[in-house]
């Protein structure tokens, strides 16, 4: 059954794969949608969030904000498409009662979001070097590799999504180049924050401590979602023919949306109140300075 799709469908993306087979149920369809609506709405609100808060914090803190704008902006507008791109993928099938690929205008890809991880990973890793002070580690070279890794894990990850279905071997050997970078990036993390911790005011320290659990556990989301077809099809123990279920689809977009919700806006907000920590510390209160106006 597998071969026959892949000559129809080549390197297109498993949910295609799903669309053409056996179609999405209704609930299946608008849950998708849905999620990933949600998960713009979000970013737009986070924006409002960072723009009204910028005031909160020192002026030196302030790029933090700044580049959490710049992070929602993109996500919003890269995950308006990736949501268009979804509701155009796929037509209802009133004799099937199904969403199907026949008749659609474009195939469904997850490429959106790679775009926009390249934007947003880099800000995303700079953000955090303007609330914290290194005490060893130099500013520009920890900016660099950030930069470096990041950009490799992402471009290597977009390369092997498009052989998820067609070649395994090289959908993981890319997923492997890809992690290595990560796991760089994990590194480099921890040793910010551990630095970052030093000299910090108590309570700026406690949310530095939940800022790294956060980022471990919603940047590792990623991996778990390119990987999805494969673990679902290792549940039902029968491979990926098995996979190609609109529950690995659907369980898909969700952890994309969970995992964007938590390491962009959560994130951000996480080091708004860092910031905000360091600047009474710093003697700049905002509270007081408000009801003294
Ligand atoms: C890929 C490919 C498979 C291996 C690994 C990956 C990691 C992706 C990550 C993405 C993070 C994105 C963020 C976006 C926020 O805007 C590329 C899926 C390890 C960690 C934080």
């Amino acid at each position: 059954m597998l071969d026959e799709l892949i000559d129809q469908l080549g390197n297109a993306t498993f949910e295609n794969y799903v669309g053409l087979e056996s179609g999405y149920t209704e609930m299946a369809f608008q849950l998708s949608a849905h999620v990933l609506t949600l998960g713009y709405a979000v970013m737009l609100a986070g924006l409002l969030y960072f723009v009204l808060t910028i005031k909160t914090v020192k002026p030196k803190y302030r790029i933090s904000s700044v580049l959490s704008v710049v992070v929602m902006v993109s996500a919003f507008l890269l995950l308006l498409i990736q949501q268009q791109n979804w509701l155009n993928a796929f037509e209802y099938d009133t004799e099937t009662a199904r969403y199907m690929l026949e008749g659609s205008e474009a195939l469904f890809n997850n490429g959106f979001r790679y775009l926009n991880w390249l934007i947003d990973v880099p800000m995303l890793l700079f953000q955090i070097l303007f609330v914290v002070t290194l005490t060893t580690s130099s500013f520009s070279s920890v900016r660099n590799q950030f930069w470096f890794s990041g950009t490799a894990m992402i471009l290597t990850g977009y390369a092997g999504q498009y052989y998820e279905v067609t070649n395994p071997t090289l959908f993981f050997v890319w997923g492997v180049i890809s992690t290595i970078f990560f796991f760089h990036i994990l590194y480099l993390m921890k040793k910010v924050i551990d630095e970052g911790k030093e000299g910090a005011p108590e309570g700026a320290q406690k949310y530095l401590g939940s800022i790294w659990i956060l980022f471990f556990l919603s940047w590792m989301l990623y991996p778990g979602a390119y990987l999805m077809p494969y673990l679902f099809g290792m549940l039902g123990g029968l491979g990926l023919e098995a996979a190609l279920s609109e529950a690995a689809v659907v369980a898909r977009h969700m952890t994309y949306t969970v995992a964007d919700v938590s390491s962009k806006v959560i994130y951000g907000i996480f080091l708004t109140l860092a910031a905000q920590e360091m600047s009474k510390a710093e003697g700049y209160n905002w509270e007081e300075m408000e009801s003294s106006l």
